[in-house]
């Protein structure tokens, strides 16, 4: 089974992101699992074209995106996806977009796919901070989160989406307020794309 994987690149001012660190740590294959890692740029308007070329390149069986929400605790699988763009920073082309809609005409909201809950019970028996969260924000992550949605739900693609946001990452340059370990993030990953491969999909 194929699955693509991507991360964002550094924002807001920041010099690393968690998510890009994690997935460049990743095996190109876990038990049955091949995976194809790809960056995503944190822009509102280049993010959701890049990952659409991806997928057509690829043709993943599913498709794991991840951010880096710095402030949150624990791995957080974000189960829906709003159609609202309000940015409290520029993206990495200086965008900053107040109120607007991810794609016009679109749904209000949509859901993941992949097995949530089947994740969430995975990595916790894994030993790791984990949880549901019902908001991925209106930034460039939920953004992506709703394009990637959008494109499963208008072209009926057979392949399992969801996003998955990770905090903060504590590595050799020390992040005092960090809350997670890379290695953790690395293998949070790889136990949350086991139960996405292995659990039935999300209703
Ligand atoms: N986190 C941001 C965008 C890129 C990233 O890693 C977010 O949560 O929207």
């Amino acid at each position: 089974m194929r699955a693509l994987v991507t991360g964002f690149d550094a924002f807001g001012g920041d010099v690393i992101n968690a998510s890009l660190a994690a997935i460049k740590r990743l095996p190109a294959r876990s038990g049955e699992i091949e995976i194809t890692t790809l960056a995503l740029p944190t822009s509102f308007a280049r993010a959701p074209a890049v990952l659409a070329a991806a997928i057509a390149r690829t043709e993943p069986a599913l498709v794991l995106c991840i951010g880096e929400a710095g402030e949150r605790n624990e791995l957080c699988i974000e189960r829906v996806a709003t159609n609202l763009c309000n940015a409290r920073v520029a993206d990495n082309d200086g965008a900053l977009p107040l109120n607007a809609k991810s794609i016009n005409g679109g749904p209000a909201a949509y859901f993941a796919t992949l097995p949530v809950n089947a994740m969430l019970v995975a990595l916790r028996e894994a030993g790791l901070p984990a949880e549901i969260s019902n908001n991925a924000g209106s930034f460039v992550c939920n953004h992506v989160f709703y394009a990637l949605m959008h494109l499963a739900a208008e072209n009926r693609h057979h392949w399992r989406g969801g996003f998955l946001h990770v905090p903060h990452a504590y590595d050799a340059t020390a992040r005092p307020q960090a809350k997670m370990k890379l290695d953790d993030i690395v293998r949070g990953i790889t136990v949350a794309l086991a139960a996405a491969a292995s659990a039935p999909a999300a209703a």
